[in-house]
């Protein structure tokens, strides 16, 4: 049953290029917040710095648009302070694998609760297209028009050394598997990880939509494969490149516990850490700056 997404819309109209794949990432993210039946007021997204970024001003939940790399961060933070709520940190592959990384590692090894989201359209593109490490080599991009000189790495065997709890990959330009997968993300107990071929015809001109499906499979057509293997999972994505996708949860692991279940001084707590909090008169404070 199509559900109504409304609820999650602003008046702003979104700034980018048309044809970009943010529209399509986030009418999933819409979508599977209105099929989960979850709130705006229950849901907090924190946005990057990026075209991806730009798009805290089109969806209407609580939100925090920080310093760039900084969404998980943020995200890892808002929900220990407050469990009750959705927590997602959407990010671009450049704020993710680059200004971003540490924190990216951080989640998953700590399989804080939340949800990830790279939007990954193999470019800095917000800064008009400098090469990411999703770039492909030899590649001219803005500033680099004899090609990228540096070698990239492969992010889906990456991901998958650091041992994560959950980990999709989605394509902007099918929604439908889009949406599923963020309902999954978001209802996995720990740190979800959906990573996102994004189309951006302004800076990755040659992946074309035709381009993707012709280059895209899905793992549930694939015979033999469960996500629920590590060693498939790390198999299979040793064999992902830009131009081999696959799409899917490529592996889950149930029942870990998550950072917040171990922690020993907070079991006893009926309160979450929000609730704690005290007020604090921080005039005096401001005052010193002025
Ligand atoms: C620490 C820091 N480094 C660089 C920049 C400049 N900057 C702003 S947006 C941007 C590109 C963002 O790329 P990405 O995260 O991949 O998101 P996209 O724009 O492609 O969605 C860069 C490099 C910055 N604002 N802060």
């Amino acid at each position: 049953m199509a559900q109504n997404t409304e609820k999650y819309n602003t008046n702003k109209r979104p700034t980018w290029c048309p044809g970009c794949g943010n529209f399509g990432i986030h009418m999933a993210l819409k979508t599977a917040l209105a099929e989960l039946e979850i709130a705006p007021s229950e849901t907090f997204i924190a946005f990057d710095i990026g075209c991806n970024g730009n798009g805290a001003d089109t969806i209407s939940t609580y939100g925090f648009k920080g310093l760039h790399g900084r969404a998980v961060a943020l995200a890892s933070g808002a929900k220990l302070a407050n469990k009750k709520f959705t927590v997602i940190a959407d990010q671009g592959d450049g704020a993710c694998f680059h200004e971003g990384i540490d924190h990216l590692v951080n989640a998953i090894k700590s399989n804080y609760d939340i949800t990830i989201l790279i939007h990954n359209n193999e470019n800095f593109a917000l800064t008009t297209g400098q090469a990411t490490v999703t770039t492909n080599q030899d590649k001219p991009m803005y500033g680099q028009p004899y090609g990228k000189p540096e070698k990239g790495f492969n992010i889906n065997e990456f991901i998958m050394s650091l041992h994560p709890t959950f980990f999709a990959k989605g394509y902007s330009g099918d929604i439908k598997e889009l949406k599923d997968l963020i309902k999954k993300g978001i209802k996995h107990h720990g740190c979800s990880v959906i990573e996102i071929s994004q189309l951006c015809p302004s800076y990755n001109k040659e992946a074309t939509p035709q381009w993707f499906n012709e280059h895209i499979t899905k793992v549930s057509t694939l015979k033999d494969y469960s996500n629920k293997s590590y060693d498939k999972a790390m198999e299979l994505s040793k064999k992902m490149t830009n131009d081999k996708i696959y799409t899917g949860v490529i592996y889950q692991q149930n029942n870990v516990e998550s950072f917040y279940d171990n922690l020993k001084n907070r079991k006893n707590y009926k309160t979450e850490l929000v609730d704690e909090v005290k007020e604090y008169n921080i005039k005096p404070l401001l005052k010193y700056f002025e």
